[in-house]
């Protein structure tokens, strides 16, 4: 009738009405925050419009958990948060996800506009505060202004390099309400514009490549984030090259393909005399492409979609600049018309195997120990064994990341997420959870398994009331070696505190050794285990694997003293200490 048709039209909507809608519009499907004045309305018109609403427990294990969700699906997650602290706490996921290159829109209530100024409640110059931390970061003028700054700021968070945007969102601005047809609707932005290198620069690069004698392809995030997975197998397989993954470049090929060099890395980073860097930097992770971890003559082929990390640290012999799966396909063209193969019976080749084979007796004799309390190897080899190859795998700590990753292999791209070019610690739950929820939205039938250090689980160990709220069934296991690197035993810890004021006498790496872990997950429903042996640790891991219904804790008593074995080179540790 006439006058359905006038409320129709002259409909009024809100200002979080309108932040749903333009999120919704833009492709983003999950919301990770916690509410309070003034957004309780903008998580309910998320939920309004179909976006998955995750409440958690700390703002900065949400902004993990929503930049997790940029890395896994390629659109960005949204973290909402509330005023002045909500908003700070965001800030560490913001500056996670910003040095990581995951795309995040983080939405943040802020205090009445003609409060402004006052000492309004949780006032804080927030557009400000966020600007280190993102690449954009704005407050919308006006009500109709909201779907054109939201999809500047969704398209800003993945065009170019990924990293974190902030929209600002006033109280008054929550609830006001403008007439609907007086608003622009911005449709939804395409995925990013693919850029390809410049022929003489691939023209280089190839004479480079077929000029070395000793290759090595290095694969970082930026190619999983890329998904040149399909066109780097085709180059590794086609021309027979050696490839070394970076810790979340795992899996980007599987860890167990043949040219995966990683138990030679050491030795693949010294001796190598062209590089082809696909997606990764020369940061500390990859030692700054310098002596004395790497050849002073090294060339690097740089393959990267950010034109100013071209030569950060060293010059590379030729910058191919653009999207690392259409650059790979670039490659291919040329070689498949000449048919060129680095040729496999070379001494580069048998140096590399000799190494391998040398890591991998060394490992082996260290996971076969048969001890009580375990130690990390031991631990490792049972949990390799057990997962299923299609898992997604957390991991954060600083022994139990670095030994797990070189332990626990990868098998599919953009499956294992870690502390990350940043060293974060706290990431993990919030990781896990956005894994959780997306596989289980895509019904992938892929378990999600959280391996932390006892430290690390502290920093968000709260999740696991989240994780049991909305039955998210994340497998964790906390390797657990009473503290920070190392920690002491129960004896020792009863013989300090008799020494004096443990302030004072118990060392700074040390937390309460056996700490039930276990208990809280049990406190919320889930399954906790107190695992000691190799026994307990297998069972307690199949029981936990085969249970779809609640999260499960693994809490894996190890020897407070099992500290790595001893390598030629203690990479990522110096970070660490
Ligand atoms: C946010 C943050 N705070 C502190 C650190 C310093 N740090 C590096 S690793 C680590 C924890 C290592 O202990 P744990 O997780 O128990 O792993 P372990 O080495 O004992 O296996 C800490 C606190 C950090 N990287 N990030
Ligand atoms: C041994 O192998 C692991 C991966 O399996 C690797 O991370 C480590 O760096 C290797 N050690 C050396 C010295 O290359
Ligand atoms: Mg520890």
């Amino acid at each position: 009738s006439r006058t359905d048709f006038w409320t129709v039209i002259m409909e009024d909507v809100t200002g979080a009405q309108l932040i749903a809608e333009a999120l919704k519009t833009q492709n983003v499907e999950y919301m990770f925050g916690i509410v309070g004045v003034p957004v309780i309305e903008v998580a309910m018109a998320a939920q309004a419009s179909g976006i998955k609403y995750v409440g958690m427990r700390n703002e900065q294990a949400a902004c993990y958990a929503a930049s997790a969700v940029g890395y896994l699906t390629g659109r960005p997650g949204a973290c909402l948060v509330v005023s002045g602290p909500g908003l700070i706490h965001a800030l560490g996921g913001m500056a996670n996800a910003n040095m990581n290159c995951w795309p995040v829109i983080v939405i943040g209530g802020s205090s009445d506009q003609n409060q402004e100024t006052t000492g309004a409640f949780q006032e804080f110059p927030q557009v400000e505060a966020c600007r280190l931390y993102s690449k954009f970061s704005a407050r919308p003028s006006s009500l109709d202004m909201i779907s054109s700054v939201v999809e500047k700021a969704v398209r800003t968070s993945m065009y170019g390099r990924p990293g974190a945007v902030y929209v600002d969102i006033s109280g008054d601005m929550v609830n006001a309400k403008v007439d609907r047809s007086r608003v622009r609707l911005v449709p939804c932005c395409p995925p990013p514009p693919v850029s390809m290198a410049d022929h003489i620069a691939i023209t280089e690069a190839l004479a480079v490549l077929k000029g070395a004698k000793r290759p090595l392809l290095i694969i970082g995030k930026g190619a999983a984030h890329g998904r040149a997975e399909g066109a780097l197998r085709e180059l590794v397989e086609g021309c027979g090259l050696p490839f070394l993954p970076t810790p979340m470049g795992k899996g980007v090929l599987p860890d167990s393909h043949p040219n995966c060099v990683a138990a030679a890395r050491s030795r693949a980073l010294l001796q190598s005399d062209v590089v082809v860097l696909l997606g990764a930097r020369l940061n500390w992770i990859l030692h700054f492409g310098l002596p004395p971890r790497f050849d002073p003559h090294v060339k690097v082929i740089q393959v990267d979609l950010c034109a100013e990390e071209m030569g950060n640290n060293m010059q590379p012999a030729a910058a191919l600049l653009g999207d690392v799966n259409a650059i790979v396909k670039q490659l291919l063209e040329y070689v498949h018309k000449d048919g060129w193969k680095y040729p496999a019976d070379t001494e580069w080749w048998t140096t590399l195997k000799e190494k391998m084979a040398a890591n991998a007796t060394m490992t082996k004799a260290l996971a076969l120990q048969s001890t009580t309390p375990m130690n990390y190897y031991q631990v490792f080899h049972h949990i390799s064994q057990l997962l299923p190859h299609d898992c997604v795998i957390v991991s954060e700590g600083a022994n139990t990341m670095d030994i797990g990753r070189t332990m626990l292999n990868n098998y599919l791209p953009r499956h294992r997420l870690d502390a990350g070019t940043f060293g974060t610690m706290g990431v993990g739950l919030g990781f896990a959870i956005a894994a959780a929820t997306v596989q289980r939205n895509q019904n992938t039938g892929q378990r999600v398994v959280c391996v932390e250090g006892d430290s690390a689980f502290g920093f968000s160990g709260m999740e696991v009331e989240t994780m049991c709220r909305y039955k998210l069934p994340v497998v964790i296991i906390v390797v657990n070696n009473n503290g920070i690197y190392s920690g002491v035993d129960a004896e020792t810890w009863e013989m300090m505190g008799k020494m004096g004021d443990l302030t004072t006498v118990a060392p700074p790496v040390t937390l309460l050794p056996e700490a039930r872990y276990d208990e809280v997950m049990n406190a919320f429903g889930g399954r906790g285990f107190l695992v000691r042996t190799e026994e307990e640790l297998r069972s307690a891991l199949q029981l936990s694997l085969s249970d779809w219904e609640r999260p499960s804790l693994l809490n894996v008593l190890i020897d407070p003293s099992s500290d790595r074995k001893q390598q030629e080179f203690p990479w990522l540790t110096r970070s660490n200490l």
